[in-house]
């Protein structure tokens, strides 16, 4: 027995010096530690200088009533104006700001200066419909270039926007429509998805007819298919013609550092969904300093693709708010990685040249599936820096981005940050830090982050606990819209004056942080807290083994026994004895504890939108229960699948 928080089984010895040229050239260096260090509030303040402010705020932090922070509360700025209208005014005008790839093939290269006038239009269009500043206005699209305009023609006017994902059901929708009590949907008829349109506009309308909807006075929709939908005259209007008619002028108004900038719901897998709600100049100071820091951006020569939908947080700050702050050049691609063939991506990266890629590991655990020779099919060498996010990357999917994707050259930048964070906390620097496969490593210059046990005391180098936050950042979360109660029952009261994010980590000897999943996920075997990460890390290290999904089932030994569901690289059949081996490899690799008691071959695992595996609907299936919630999974579909192995199961000795 031990009384651990969580246990620390794997090591990691590999190590990648940043390369030289990126070095030299590093926009942040190993100063800004030491800098921030000094003195945290006027780095951040120094931060807030690469933003244009119409009034310059003198005040950086307001705290004094925790944990409801105020960020540069008495400086004044516009977030569209940032984004777009500056870099027009600096003389960049004719830099392009999006490529856009649409699925079936089309595309369409938008520079700034088209940006501004476009922009500018749909927010003239936003007033003509009623849309005051303060009104919430519900964004439901596909990846189009559509999507972001409205998104920062919402800023340019003041009107939180809250995107819902384009794959969500018209329950999910209703539901957070009437959370925020929004006055207008923007949408469009349908999008391109896996070689077919995908028709989105009936789900509005049938979200529409909830009584929680009721104050939705108009739908504002793009015609991206051209597919036939439903149409209810006085309400609807036709994008490209209540927008299309405007004058290509709008005068940006400044607002306060703390007006509402969005409301982004979080997945949350139990209960009503929250909705956190970011603000204006503290989240754009941070999304738009990590993006300069993390990806080492020259917004001249870089073209940058963040693969994540705008309808996720990592949409929203590293597709939206973040590189059109800094005025970059970036891609946005409407589909699937696989439609039509399995390297659409690396085709789309040779296309545009693109020099700094960010993804997730489910699809770099995707793509080692596929093939190593996929990838090598195409021409990756104007890549320079790899980022990842969205759940721990195992090492061996790591590995493989630097070395298939980045011609084993390229900095890997695993990247921890949260809906409810806003923008990157933990993240190597490309230039600076002594890269470990697997690990987020450091908090940011100006972050202050921790490992702590059950009793909120920091662990030694060397132990698991629970991951915190010590002090308040530029872009935390503000509130839950609506419920301040809920905001700090959730995150505030767990452990004193610190932010609890929710997530294991542990701390390696160097004191390098390690992310270690959910805690909710954590397994309690014989005594033990085992993360769900390392086990899954483990058997991924299996040649035989693509992907890896483990949950703690209910055991009458063990308190929990560790089950695992496997993705077999190269597909099925399963070789006798495999099973067998893959316990002994976890073994060796973890030590005996971790090893599952069962192993379980499918076909897919139950994933979110964004890339996370749904855990809660993989122990029903291991506890024989009724599967819960499935509206948020990508396709509903899987759990069918696991579910018919079940009976079949490879069992324990
Ligand atoms: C940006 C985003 C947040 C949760 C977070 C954690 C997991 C994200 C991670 C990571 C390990 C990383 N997560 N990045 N875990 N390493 N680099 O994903 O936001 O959708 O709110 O999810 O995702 O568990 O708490 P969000």
């Amino acid at each position: 027995m031990s009384n651990e928080s969580l246990a620390n089984l794997m090591t990691e010895t590999r190590r990648f010096a940043p390369p030289a040229e990126v070095v030299a050239g590093a926009n942040v260096t190993a100063a800004a530690y030491e800098a921030a260090a000094e003195d945290r509030l006027g780095y951040w303040a120094e931060q807030a200088r690469r933003l244009s402010w119409e009034r310059e705020p003198t005040e950086t932090l307001d705290w004094s009533n925790p944990p409801f922070a105020k960020w540069f509360a008495d400086g004044r700025l516009n977030v569209a104006y940032n984004c777009v209208d500056r870099h027009v005014e600096a003389g960049n005008g004719d830099r392009v700001a999006i490529h856009f790839e649409g699925e079936p093939g089309d595309s369409r290269a938008i520079t700034y200066a088209e940006l501004q006038r476009e922009v500018s239009q749909a927010a003239n269009a936003l007033g003509e419909l009623g849309v005051a500043t303060g009104d919430r206005v519900a964004i439901y699209m596909p990846m189009i270039p559509e999507a972001v305009i409205a998104m920062l023609a919402c800023a340019r006017i003041g009107a939180p926007h809250s995107v819902v994902f384009g794959a969500f059901s018209a329950d999910a929708l209703a539901t957070r429509i009437e959370d925020a009590d929004a006055r207008v949907v923007i949408t469009a008829d349908g999008g391109y998805r896996r070689g077919a349109p995908s028709a989105l506009k009936p789900a509005v309308d049938e979200a529409l007819t909830r009584p929680g909807a009721a104050n939705v006075r108009n739908v504002l929709v793009v015609r991206r298919t051209g597919q036939d939908i439903p149409w209810t005259s006085g309400r609807d209007v036709w994008w490209h013609e209540a927008v299309g008619r405007q004058s290509t002028e709008h005068t940006p108004e400044a607002f306060d550092a703390e007006h509402p900038l969005f409301i982004l719901y979080t997945s949350g897998t139990t209960g009503k969904p929250k909705g956190i709600l970011h603000t204006t100049g503290g989240y754009l100071t941070q999304v738009a300093y990590t993006h300069h820091a993390v990806f080492d951006l020259k917004p001249e020569t870089d073209v940058y693709w963040c693969t994540a939908d705008i309808g996720w947080v990592t949409g929203h700050s590293y597709i939206v708010y973040g590189p059109l702050a800094n005025g970059a050049t970036e891609v946005l691609y409407e589909g699937t990685p696989n439609t039509p063939h399995n390297g659409r991506w690396w085709e789309i990266v040779e296309k545009y040249g693109v020099t700094l890629l960010y993804t997730a590991p489910t699809a770099i655990r995707t793509c080692m599936k596929w093939g190593d020779d996929i990838p090598a099919r195409f021409d990756l060498s104007s890549l320079r820096i790899l980022g990842s996010v969205g759940e721990p990357i195992n090492p061996e999917a790591w590995i493989w981005y630097r070395k298939h994707i980045g011609g084993d050259r390229t900095p890997v930048v695993d990247t921890w940050w949260q809906t409810e964070t806003g923008a990157m906390m933990i993240s190597p620097l490309p230039g600076v830090t002594l890269a470990k496969p697997g690990s987020a490593q450091t908090p940011l210059p100006g972050i202050s982050a921790t490992v702590v046990d059950d009793d909120g005391n920091e662990v030694a180098n060397g132990s698991g606990g629970y991951l915190t936050l010590t002090e308040p950042w530029p872009s935390m979360l503000r509130t839950i819209w609506g419920d301040d109660q809920r905001f700090l029952d959730t995150y505030w009261s767990r452990f004193e004056g610190r932010y609890f994010a929710g997530d294991g980590a542990k701390k390696d000897e160097d004191g390098d942080i390690w992310l270690l999943g959910r805690v909710d996920d954590v397994m309690l075997v014989s005594g033990h807290n085992i993360s769900t990460t390392e086990v899954e890390s483990a058997l991924v290290s299996h040649p035989r083994i693509a992907e890896a999904a483990v949950v703690g089932a209910t055991d009458p030994q063990t308190t929990q026994a560790i089950c695992a569901f496997v993705i077999l690289r190269g597909g099925a059949p399963q070789e006798e004895g495999l099973v067998e081996e893959l316990r002994a490899h976890v073994s060796k690799e973890l030590g005996p504890i971790a090893k599952p008691k069962r192993i379980l071959a499918v076909e897919e695992l139950p994933k979110t939108r964004s890339g996370k595996i749904m855990r809660r609907l993989l122990r029903d299936v291991a506890e024989n229960r009724e599967l819960g919630d499935v509206t948020t999974l990508t396709d509903p579909a899987v759990m069918d699948l696991i579910q018919t192995k079940l009976p079949s199961a490879p069992s324990e000795d």
